[in-house]
């Protein structure tokens, strides 16, 4: 499945480049995009999401599609995140392949053909690795950290989830949603999807202008935004076999700790003061919330279900 052909209108490539504050490096990123593409010869975009950008870089893209048609440009009016950004490049892109790129030079548009020819091999999605990377190690020291759990709780091994550099099949793109600040984690959500994931080595470049638009926030939110993949991609559409299997585990225990307490209590020895009641009282309830949060879960899901939920490989006849 490729997209439609009154959608792509015959484009082969779109290179998708949220950017923010990029003004310096917007000339050459156009040059070193257009030296690494025309040797390819299919038709490509370039299509820059300029996310609220205050140093004039809208200006740049604007000038830049004024002298080639093959770029494109939109203009967010205030600042959303790589996330929104990116969704609203591949609601836009047309090609049948999407490479999304960072704009701060320090990804490679050499590498884009090498990640295109490892989807033609069959591939949905290839993701960067910046296997040799140029950033200050109190950078590089937590995303080591951060990808070793990501690839432990998503049961996909990448080296590096947050690669900028990363080839989509446009059905991919179609399929897998991306907001609040899941741009991270779209290699883990096009795998549990049932997509083919691998990666590929790529260089990279120390930033030259300006300088990195992410604090340290990013660590604190990434942990969220992992619960939330792991619970979106697998609990979903049936929420009361996480919240009830928990609840099942919590009341089980209350009820075991009640039934010993009933035993004594019968047995004539006095429970009232012990602090194992208050427990056992405390995980019979909890239980009781938890399957009755997964029940509401499944109301919710039942009545939003929808048929477009389940990504379809291919169909015949
Ligand atoms: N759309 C969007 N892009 C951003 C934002 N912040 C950074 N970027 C872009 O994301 C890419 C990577 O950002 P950068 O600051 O270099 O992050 P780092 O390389 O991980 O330190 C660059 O192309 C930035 O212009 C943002 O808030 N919105
Ligand atoms: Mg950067």
């Amino acid at each position: 499945m490729t997209a439609p052909a009154s959608e792509s209108n015959g484009t082969y490539l779109s290179v998708v480049i949220p950017l923010f504050n990029e003004v310096e490096s917007l000339p050459e990123l156009y040059r070193q995009l257009i030296v690494a593409l025309e040797p390819m010869v299919k038709p490509f975009e370039l299509l820059f999401i300029d996310d609220g950008s205050r140093d004039g870089s809208f200006d740049v893209i604007r000038r830049l599609k004024d002298q080639d048609a093959r770029v494109r440009g939109i203009q967010f009016l205030r600042n959303y995140g790589k996330s929104a950004a990116l969704a609203v490049g591949f609601a836009d892109a047309r090609g049948e392949i999407v490479v999304t790129m960072d704009a701060d030079l320090q990804d490679d548009p050499q590498e884009i053909l090498g990640l295109l020819s490892q989807i033609n091999e069959g591939y949905d999605l290839v993701s960067g690795w910046k296997q040799n990377r140029q950033d200050p190690f109190t950078k590089t020291l937590p995303s080591k950290f951060f990808n070793r759990i990501t690839g432990m709780v998503a049961g996909l091994r990448l080296h590096d989830f947050n690669c900028g550099l990363k080839a989509y099949r446009h059905e991919v793109i179609e399929t897998i949603p991306v907001y609040g600040e899941l741009h991270r984690y779209l290699p883990v959500l096009a795998h549990w999807s049932g997509f083919r994931v691998t990666e590929r080595p790529v260089r990279h470049h120390p930033r030259k202008y300006g300088q990195s638009k992410f604090g340290i926030g990013r660590f604190t939110h990434g942990f969220f935004d992992l619960l939330t993949v792991f619970f979106v991609s697998n609990y979903t559409r049936r929420p009361l076999h996480l919240f009830g299997s928990v609840g099942l585990v919590s009341f089980g225990l209350g009820f075991g700790v009640g039934i010993y307490l009933s035993w004594l209590w019968i047995n004539g020895t006095g429970i009232g003061t012990r602090p194992l009641l208050l427990f056992c009282v405390l995980m019979m309830l909890l239980g009781i919330q938890l399957i009755s949060m997964g029940l509401i879960g499944e109301m919710i899901a039942y009545s939003g279900r929808r048929v477009e939920d389940y990504a379809i490989r291919s169909r015949l006849g």
